[in-house]
Order: structure tokens, then C-alpha cells, then sequence
């Protein structure tokens, strides 16, 4: 893994109804971010947050779209960031935001990857599609977008279209995913570990598959991190919230197995929604998910 961590904030609540995420990157770094990654031996720069701004909340009549244009606009502002970090050789974190930002984010990483591969760690497959979407809201819609899938306005976003491929995904912690998801993943054969696989086979024998089938075909590897994918229990600041999730013990697990693979080339922590938290637990959570991904040692 780079020595060096460039971390941007993505203040972004337009993909979605529920104000407050986007106080979510300041939640994270009044969580001590930064101190966190120095301590484990890192060059830190923070490079702020992009501007969103406050455009009226629209939805399209037609698509039942949700702020599209808002939403593509702070896309291409992370992603030229993004392409920004890459340029200068640092690792990304970025801070969400809902999880419309990956969009942007993986337009911004995936020119530098031939294969690049993509760890989904989710309680929702983010695979809708304006046909299928139950909610016209953007943020359940990332991970079809950058296969290729959905408006064209969110595929070009970057410049170039797809950002990966359907066979170099895996989705970890699914549990709500909606009917034309389902019939996605099936027709695309995506990699996915559902709370079902999960329980039954123990994170410590999902994560060593996933680590095998993503060393074997990527040569880079994003995690988008939706603190949603953690039972609500652990991470009540989220704005869609689904019970029987990961725990706290597995999740940091995860995080610390894919720190020895040496795996993951950048990363992003997103739907930490202030308001609806208790006392910045999810906040702390992210953080605490975030040492444990970069590197630091319990003992
Ligand atoms: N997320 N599948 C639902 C939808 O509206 O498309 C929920 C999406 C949640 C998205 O948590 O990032
Ligand atoms: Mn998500
Ligand atoms: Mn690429
Ligand atoms: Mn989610």
C-alpha cells in the first residue's frame, strides 16, 4: 500500500431523501481521521471537501430522476480530484456523501487500471437502472452506472464508459436487493456474498475468496465502503438502515484481511448521515473501519 493518503470529503445528499448525510465527511474527521492515519505512519493531506452547493431538490417527471443534474455536475468535480490524487501517486480516501459519489470516484480511479476491481461492501446492490429503480433516488444506482447501465448522463460522467467490468465485482453484505437488481446480477454472473453466504461460510472464508478471485483478474482494487452493509445497531447513522447486518468485529476483520493482501488501491467510506446518528457512532465506526483497512496493528 502508498505511503502517502490524499483524502477528499464529497458533502453529497442529493442522490437521496434523507437530509444530513452530507455532514458525513465532517463527522468522519471530527472522528480523527487524520490522526489516525498519521499515527499508523502515513503522510496525510487533506484535501477538503468539493463544492456541492444547494441547488433546489428537483425530480424529473419523466424518469422520476432525483437532482440528476446536481448530482452529475459534483461527479465530474470528484472525479477530476480523484483523477488529481491518482496523478500525484497518492492513495484516495474519500469521504461520503451518499453513495452517488462513487460514481464519481471510480471515474476518477479506473483509467489508471487495465482490470480494475471493485469490493462492494453493502446491505444494497446500488445496481438500479432508471427502468428498475423503486425510488428514482441516484444513489441506488453507482454500481450499475459505472458498468455501462442506467442514464447515459451518469455512464459518460469521466468521459469514458464502463469504469469496470461485472465479472471483477464482489458484493459483500447484501440483504435488500430490489427485483430487477436480482435479475442484473443473475444475467451478469456478479460475485456476490449475501448475509445468507455469510453466515453460513464465516467472513474469515469470504474474505480469503474474495481476496483469490480479485488477486487472479484485477490489477487494482477499489472498496466502496456503505456503512449501511454494518447492522444498524453498530451504525445507526444511516439513511437506509436494513436489520441483520455485518457486526463490528467481522467488518473490522474484513477491513484488517484486506490490509495483509495488500489489495485494495483506494477507497471510500460513504452514507454516514450525522443527524440520524447517535453521538457520531458511525462516524467513529467509519473510522475505526478505516484504521483497520490502512493498516493498524492491535498489538
Ligand atoms: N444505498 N435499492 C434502493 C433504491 O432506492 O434503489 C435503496 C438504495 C440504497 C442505496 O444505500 O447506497
Ligand atoms: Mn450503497
Ligand atoms: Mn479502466
Ligand atoms: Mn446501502
Amino acid at each position: 500500500m502508498k505511503k502517502k493518503i490524499s483524502i477528499i470529503g464529497a458533502p453529497m445528499d442529493l442522490g437521496q431523501l434523507r437530509r444530513g448525510v452530507d455532514m458525513g465527511p465532517s463527522a468522519i474527521r471530527y472522528a480523527g481521521i487524520v490522526d489516525r492515519l498519521e499515527r499508523i505512519g502515513y503522510e496525510v493531506h487533506d484535501w477538503g471537501d468539493i463544492q456541492i452547493g444547494r441547488p433546489k431538490l428537483v425530480t424529473d417527471p419523466k424518469t422520476g430522476l432525483r437532482n440528476l443534474e446536481a448530482v452529475v455536475n459534483a461527479n465530474k468535480r470528484l472525479a477530476e480530484k480523484v483523477d488529481e490524487i491518482m496523478e500525484n501517486g497518492h492513495f484516495p480516501l474519500v469521504l461520503g456523501g451518499d453513495h452517488s459519489i462513487a460514481i464519481g470516484t471510480l471515474a476518477g480511479v479506473s483509467k489508471y487500471y487495465d482490470r480494475l476491481g471493485v469490493i462492494w461492501y453493502d446491505a444494497h446492490g446500488d445496481l438500479n437502472t432508471v427502468e428498475t429503480s423503486p425510488s428514482g433516488n441516484i444513489h441506488g444506482m453507482p454500481l450499475a452506472a459505472s458498468l455501462g447501465l442506467g442514464a447515459k448522463e451518469l455512464v459518460e460522467i469521466g468521459g469514458y464508459s464502463p469504469k469496470i467490468k461485472s465479472e471483477n465485482i464482489v458484493i459483500i453484505g447484501a440483504r435488500s436487493l430490489d427485483p430487477g437488481e436480482k435479475q442484473l446480477i443473475k444475467e451478469k454472473g456478479i460475485k456476490v456474498y449475501t448475509m445468507h453466504e455469510i453466515d453460513k461460510l464465516g467472513m474469515p472464508r469470504v474474505m480469503e475468496e474474495t481476496i483469490s478471485y480479485l488477486k487472479e483478474r484485477t490489477d487494482g482494487v477499489h472498496l466502496s465502503l456503505d456503512l449501511d452493509a454494518l447492522d444498524p445497531l453498530f451504525a445507526p447513522g444511516v439513511g437506509t438502515p436494513v436489520v441483520g447486518g455485518l457486526g463490528y468485529r467481522e467488518s473490522n476483520l474484513a477491513m484488517e484481511m484486506l490490509a495483509e493482501s495488500g489489495l485494495i488501491t483506494s477507497a471510500e467510506f460513504v452514507e454516514v448521515n450525522p443527524i440520524l446518528d447517535e453521538r457520531n457512532k458511525t462516524g467513529i465506526l467509519a473510522v475505526d473501519l478505516m484504521g483497520s483497512l490502512l493498516g493498524e496493528q492491535l498489538l
